[in-house]
């Protein structure tokens, strides 16, 4: 293996079928401070700024931060921040290396150096991939958890904060203090109203701060909405040997991504953005219609192959649409109960969507773990699940394959799967979901009944429904006895 890395030595050497940065790095300036620097950021946000700096837009460089672990830093310093984009499809790869991250700050080493580059004045938009938990909401209300331990700290430590609403509202009182401008607070999380959330999250803690101070953040912030989609599975040791067969070097920040993707962007910004409309991103006055299709389309179809393909053995999303009866499942989850719950823009066509979804997930370049999507499900089930669910229930429209995702998903919390096997669950409410399933395993009424009444995931406006409940327990009564491959295949038939 070569011991070379990627980095501004190494990139000149790089095959020509490698698209480069065009222009000049060391002239480029930051404009963005984003907090999360994971694969799906670098992925997505960041190729679309790639972009606009090849514009010639030098002034939007983006500074990156890690919340809580070095590892990105670690693997992007030493190749000055270079890496390389991998779209890939059952066609084959494209491979560009992206060059707009500045610099990375890892929060918990220094959380003063972050502080320090979110108060520079020439950032005027601040991003964030934090994941649905690194809201510190409850996801069933939506109100901030001032009892969150992040939260709790960081109102205790001004100077070294620890969750992003700490740093943000932190950041914006030392710019008040200095006479310093605000800035666009643009969350890309998988989350409904995201913008609005992150608003009412930050007013909420500046409040608990100081009754000013949130005055001057409401009005010098905003908080657009935005619909993000690209699917970008964590990158393997697999796909960084691959890759450096294609490369001639090293480079161990890379990132895979399907060739696909989407953002809708509401046009609402303090102090001015980078033209990403000419790298293909949408801007529109209400972000709602496209975010409630994603999520209740792509998102909940998505944790419905997730808990019922691993329960069955499954490793990757593609795995599990080889499966004709799982790929039937999928088809008509899409067409019948998740399509009834949304909006429709204007000149939308849902059908060729749902069809480019269907191709989407069988994408078997991808490898995208089944485990990763399963993740989380405390914090996602309510935006993919619950809202089309209601609008089920309230209609009188049908919600077997809803109640089929939630009974895969309560046996994916049981943390056993149909062979046996036990389940490594990551998930914040983990525990408090096993032992639901622990007490109540072997009668599948009081399971559902119990589940429903867990206000995190359900609020409380579920635990009475007698039509709902019965459902959820005649799916997990079935699954206990058929297993979910056998539950799909006779629900494929009927
Ligand atoms: C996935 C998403 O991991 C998950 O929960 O459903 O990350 C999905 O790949 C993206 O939202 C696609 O845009």
């Amino acid at each position: 293996m070569t011991q070379e890395t990627l980095n501004n030595q190494t990139l000149p050497q790089l095959p020509a079928s490698v698209t480069k940065p065009g222009y000049n790095r060391t002239a480029v300036t930051p404009g963005i401070v984003h907090l999360g620097t994971g694969a799906f950021h670098r992925a997505h946000q960041a190729r679309y700024t790639e972009e606009v700096l090849e514009n010639g837009e030098s002034d939007w460089g983006i500074i990156g931060s890690s919340l809580r672990s070095p590892t990105v830093r670690d693997q992007l310093a030493p190749q000055n921040y270079l890496y390389s984009l991998v779209e890939k499809s059952n066609d084959g790869e494209q491979i560009r290396v992206i060059g707009c991250l500045r610099d990375l700050h890892v929060a918990p080493e220094s959380p003063r150096a972050l502080l320090d580059a979110l108060t520079r004045e020439e950032i005027r938009i601040v991003s964030l991939t934090i994941t649905e938990k690194g809201y510190c909401h409850d996801p069933a209300t939506g109100n901030l958890n001032l009892n969150h331990p992040d939260i709790r700290h960081d109102l205790a430590n001004p100077q070294a904060p620890k969750s992003a609403l700490g740093f943000i509202v932190y950041a914006l009182r030392e710019r008040k203090e200095k006479g310093l401008p605000g800035f666009t607070l643009l969350s890309c999380d998988n989350l409904p109203n995201n913008g609005r959330l992150l608003r009412q999250m930050v007013s909420e803690f500046a409040r608990a701060v100081d009754a000013d101070l949130a005055e001057w953040v409401e009005e010098n912030t905003s908080c657009p909405c935005t619909m993000i989609d690209r699917i970008v599975p964590a990158t393997t040791d697999a796909d960084r040997d691959a890759l450096e067969n294609a490369l001639g070097v090293r480079d161990n920040a890379a990132v895979m991504a399907e060739p696909f993707t989407q953002w809708v962007v509401e046009d609402n910004f303090v102090r001015g953005r980078p033209a990403w409309e000419k790298a293909g991103a949408t801007f529109v006055e209400d972000v709602e219609p496209y975010e409630l299709i994603k999520l209740r389309l792509l998102n909940g179809c998505h944790s419905l192959l997730a808990y019922s393909g691993y329960l069955a053995g499954f490793e990757t999303v593609a795995d599990v649409m080889a499966e004709p009866a799982f790929a039937a499942l999928a088809k008509q989850f899409l067409a019948s109960e998740a399509s009834n719950a949304v909006k429709i823009p204007e000149g939308f066509d849902l059908e060729k969507y749902r069809q480019q979804l269907l191709e989407r997930f069988s994408n078997r370049a991808l490898r995208h773990r089944t485990w990763q999507i399963a993740m989380d499900g405390s914090q996602k089930i309510p935006q993919r699940w619950l809202g089309t669910l209601h609008h089920q229930l309230d209609n009188g429209g049908a919600i077997d394959l809803l109640t089929f995702a939630l009974a895969c998903w309560i046996r994916y919390v049981g943390a056993v799967d149909d062979a046996g096997k036990a389940i490594e669950v990551s998930d914040p409410l983990a525990k408090e979901l096993k032992a639901l399933c622990d007490k109540h395993r072997d009668n599948p009424r009081e399971l559902a009944g119990v589940f429903l009444q867990f206000t995190p995931v359900f609020g409380d406006d579920l635990q009475h429904n007698q039509r709902l409940q019965q459902a959820l327990a005649t799916w997990l009564t079935s699954l206990d006895k058929h297993g979910v491959l056998n539950g799909v295949r006779m629900q494929m038939e009927t």
